[in-house]
């Protein structure tokens, strides 16, 4: 799997929303996915717009939002048309399968409406990925499970991160793959599981509380994983400097493209 290319894999996925991302990936020659976790919709948008252009996927937590109004989704749909990238809120549902679908479905960010893709802990079992898939697959949407985290002392490790695989497997209709650190061996070709690796960073280890960086070099070519998600790595701290966000973008999707170009030819 990690020798083929991201256009190969398209072609053969069945599930809507990954076949999206592969396509998008493919189109764009990018494997970055920008997370933009800032607080105002004004410094939201902005920053999307800026690395619009360099991105399969844009990452959003529209919790964090202070002025989230339903007028948002509208305004991020049309950015995702505009510089053709795909949507996954990064919801990391955690609760009973009847929760997570009214969470999904309902409240005020109404999330299945608008992601292509969400995410979700295994911690509760299958249940919650038949909540979530009650919404979900009839809308075209993509799951991700967390299988590994990025943190330092997570305990997403071991047994627990193989019955995570052991879950995604037996749901591969709905479930398009993992937030993960690595592609394991025990995730077979045929399963075309999608690996998308938070934590990278080119300039800095860690942030002081908790989270860990690797380069993409070490994402995509030694762990073979498929998306590279970067926050402040790409946006820093001051939101109105969007020439150098722009381009923070462009170097990171370079360094993706790169390894992954690499991995395919070694
Ligand atoms: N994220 C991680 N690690 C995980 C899972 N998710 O960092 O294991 C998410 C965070 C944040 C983003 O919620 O939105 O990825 C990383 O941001 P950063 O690059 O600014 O550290």
């Amino acid at each position: 799997l990690t020798k083929l290319s991201y256009g190969q894999r398209a072609a053969k996925h069945s599930n809507p929303a990954a076949k999206l991302l592969l396509e998008t990936i493919e189109r764009k020659k990018s494997n970055l996915s920008v997370s933009v976790d800032v607080t105002t919709s004004k410094d939201f948008l902005a920053i999307i717009d800026a690395v619009g252009p360099y991105v399969c996927l844009i990452k959003t937590h529209v919790d964090i939002l202070e002025d989230f109004a339903p007028g948002l989704v509208e305004k991020l749909q049309a950015l995702s048309e505009k510089h053709d990238f795909v949507i996954f809120e990064d919801r990391k549902f955690a609760d009973i399968g009847n929760t997570v679908a009214l969470q999904y479905s309902s409240g005020v960010h109404r999330i299945a409406n608008w992601s292509h893709i969400t995410n979700a802990h295994p911690v509760p079992g299958p249940s919650i990925i038949k909540g979530l898939a009650s919404v979900g697959l009839p809308l075209g949407r993509g799951l991700l499970l967390l299988a590994e985290m990025s943190t330092e002392g997570s305990l997403a490790k071991g047994a627990y991160t193989e019955a995570t695989y052991a879950m995604a497997r037996a749901n591969r209709d709905f479930v398009i793959g993992f937030i993960a650190q690595q592609r394991s061996n025990a995730v077979t070709a045929d399963e075309d599981f999608l690996i998308l690796t938070p934590g990278v960073g080119l300039d800095v280890k860690g942030d002081g509380m908790g989270q860990q960086y690797r380069t993409p070099k070490e994402v995509v070519l030694d762990s073979g994983c498929d998306v590279i998600i970067v926050g402040r790595g790409v946006y820093g701290k001051d939101y109105s400097l969007v020439d150098q966000i722009a381009a923070q973008a462009q170097r990171y999707r370079e360094a993706g493209w790169k390894a992954y170009l690499e991995r395919i030819a070694a």
